[in-house]
């Protein structure tokens, strides 16, 4: 996992280029073993792994990898609070100086570009843990960003960073004013018209940004600057008839306000911001199961007078050492968020496909856990759908405030899996996740990840909102798992379903496949819409199915494996379907092919092979790429059991052949 670059992806051919993936080593198929013994053998070596590593409560959580963002800030929210030791800060370095690549830079995923924000957050962090500005590692880093710009071309939320410790202005910030929490529900950016994360994130920033507060800088960072004096470029002004020009003035305006803010009312409005960050303070003291908000949160806290032993502090910082991976050699890694609830999920979906019966004690176990983290309670979703119960399962452990849609799909079709001694509550708690779905639905027919219909233009359009993704839209991936699991409940024609359907069918790609917006990319889509179409009940002949695997066999690599590279968020053209293999990838395509009946095709058996011959001994898959997406392109996941649970999955299809195969179509 030191994943340093390889150059990998970058060095594939232009798709005009007949080769691909050839390259990769891999033993060659044992001629007199056929496919179908070789996933067998891989099958049950799979399963064995995946057995194993269940934890005695009954779920299963891989590492979630993101980037050095993440031990960054975690290092200067340390120092901010005046609580950074040494111990940590050398092992969060430890884990950064792994990082860099070659060229002196850090990317946002394995065998991706520099970038430049992450190269400045790793670099104020590496000075923290004390490297010297003229050190090779970071010379070569500092040069690097000046080139890009430096600190002035960074995102917002890196240039905040820097301007807690005076190394930039505040002035030369977007504003946020914490007014907005006033803003009423049917306004054009109140905050329930930002996406779950960026609303949990933003409200506690309007504290820091009204504050601006300024901690001693503990040394100077005069080499991130492009002149010493660093004013800033002056941006020209967007035409006023623009989007660009309006937001821009808006903003101009925002700093005015600034100045002749009615002092109460800014007093009230900071405190209405804090009670609603306390409100939603979780059980283990974290805030929406991610990082970043916790962060957030107890910085604009602290500001406000809250001392680090008061317990919604204390629980805070508790919260965010849960976040911590030790690895073995001594280095820290911080992850964005857990993933239980979801890896949960899929591993009890492959497991059954693998052929563990219904009723063996592990699957039960796992069960019984999901059935414990259903939540029964309100969240921020209820803003929408006051009227609609409760009964939705969130990603991590401890997030009952964002229930999330595509985790509620695949519990349910997880359970269904499982034969409980408890038959009765398995169908209540069922009966509660597929209601909780079906009032979600958004009024196009289709489901996005956390909230309904939340879709507005505005907050993607604020300067203050220059990284990722700030809205939550309906999404093909969450759609296709919404419309399997209705399916398989027996609603395959049910009008609500229904419209899914033609949402999906309306949203095919030109050329066959579906995006993926929480998974990468193309691939992720169509191995998440295929088999939700067939399960409720288009048949593999039909066009659009036909259509997508045309589009699987044509981007299937030559090894036989399927890979897509992260650019494909960038330039589709080139990338969609394309990169190096992966055992992931190769099983969502699989996944599709299978659905759609291609399980004697030539394409399945070569894509068979291709995860049998790069399966390890010990029935594990390597899988340095990221496949998995937070924000398409700014923030890439892996998802460290992906590469286990999909290949699984699909060679349990594969050899066992569909699950409910008797029920299809409703
Ligand atoms: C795979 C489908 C399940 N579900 C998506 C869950 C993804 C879990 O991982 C993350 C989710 C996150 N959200 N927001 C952030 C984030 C990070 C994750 C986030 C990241 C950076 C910043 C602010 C927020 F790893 Br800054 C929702 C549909």
């Amino acid at each position: 996992m030191t994943a340093t670059t390889d150059g990998s992806t970058g060095a594939l051919p232009p798709r005009a280029a007949s080769a691909s993936d050839t390259d990769e080593p891999l033993p060659q198929a044992a001629g007199t073993v056929g496919t179908r013994d070789a996933a067998e053998h891989a099958l049950r070596r799979a399963t064995d792994f995946l057995l194993a590593r269940q934890d005695t409560q009954g779920w299963w959580k891989g590492t979630l990898e993101t980037n050095v963002t993440m031990d960054a800030e975690d290092l200067l929210l340390r120092q901010f609070l005046g609580i950074r030791d040494e111990k940590t800060t050398q092992a969060a370095a430890l884990f950064i100086r792994g990082e860099q690549r070659d060229d002196g830079t850090w990317a946002t995923f394995f065998g991706g570009p520099g970038e430049l924000s992450t190269t400045i957050e790793a670099y104020v962090a590496l000075r923290l843990a004390g490297d010297l500005p003229d050190a090779p590692h970071m010379a070569k880093a500092s040069a690097w960003i000046r080139e890009q710009g430096g600190i002035a071309a960074s995102r917002v939320f890196t240039r905040i960073w820097l301007a807690l410790f005076g190394w930039w202005r505040w002035e030369d910030l977007p504003e946020m004013p914490p007014e907005l929490i006033y803003f009423p529900r049917w306004m054009p950016l109140n905050i329930y018209d930002f996406g779950c994360w960026a609303r949990q994130t933003i409200v506690p920033l309007t504290i820091v940004c009204a504050q601006r507060p300024v901690r001693p800088a503990p040394f100077p960072l005069d080499e991130l600057h492009t002149d010493p004096d660093h004013p800033v470029p002056a941006k020209p002004l967007a035409r006023v008839a623009s989007w660009d020009g309006v937001f821009q003035r808006l903003d101009k305006a925002l700093h005015q306000f600034r100045k002749v803010a009615p002092r109460k009312l800014r007093k009230a409005a900071i405190n209405s911001a804090a009670r609603w960050i306390i409100e939603r303070q979780e059980n283990d003291g974290c805030w929406g199961g991610i990082q970043p908000p916790a962060v957030y949160s107890i910085i604009a806290l602290h500001l406000l007078g809250y001392d680090l032993q008061h317990p919604v502090m204390r629980e805070g910082l508790a919260s965010l050492d849960r976040f911590a991976v030790w690895r073995e050699d001594g280095a820290r890694m911080i992850e964005a968020c857990q993933s239980p609830v979801w890896d949960t999920c899929l591993a009890t979906i492959a497991l059954a496909d693998a052929g563990v019966p219904a009723d063996h004690p592990q699957l039960v176990k796992a069960a019984d856990w999901m059935l414990g983290e259903q939540i029964v309670r309100p969240g921020d979703w209820s803003v929408r759908r006051p009227q609609l119960p409760p009964g939705g399962w969130a990603f991590e452990f401890h997030n009952d405030n964002y229930p999330d849609i595509d985790d509620t799909a695949e519990v349910v079709l997880a359970l269904r899996r499982v034969r409980h001694p408890d038959a009765e509550r398995m169908e209540r708690a069922i009966g509660r996740g597929v209601r909780w779905n079906l009032g979600m639905q958004s009024k196009n027919g289709a489901w996005g990840a956390f909230d309904v219909d939340n879709t507005s233009r505005f907050p993607n359009r604020l300067p203050f909102c220059d990284f990722g993704e700030v809205i939550d839209p309906p999404s093909a991936d969450v759609t296709g798992h919404v419309v399997e699991m209705l399916a398989v409940e027996g609603l395959a024609h049910d009008p609500r379903t229904r419209r899914g359907i033609a949402w999906l069918l309306a949203e095919q790609e030109p050329d066959g496949s579906w995006f993926g917006r929480w998974g990468v990319n193309y691939v992720y889509g169509t191995g998440s819409v295929v088999p939700a179409l067939i399960a409720a009940g288009i048949p593999g002949t039909h066009p659009a199915i036909r259509r997508a695997v045309a589009w699987l066999e044509s981007v299937q690599n030559d090894n036989g494996g399927w890979g897509e590279d992260l650019r494909s968020y960038h330039d589709a053209g080139e990338w969609s379907g394309r990169g190096r293999s992966t055992a992931s990838q190769t099983a969502w395509a699989l996944l599709a092919l299978l659905a759609a009946g291609e399980s004697e095709s030539k394409a399945v058996e070569r894509g068979v092979d291709f995860l049998a011959r790069s399966q390890n001994e010990d029935g594990s898959w390597d899988e340095p790429h990221f496949t998995g997406t937070g924000f398409p392109w700014d923030f890439s996941i892996n998802y460290h059991l992906y590469r286990q649970v999909f290949p699984l999955t699909a060679l349990g299809r594969y050899v066992h052949g569909e699950p409910f195969a008797e029920a299809k179509g409703g």
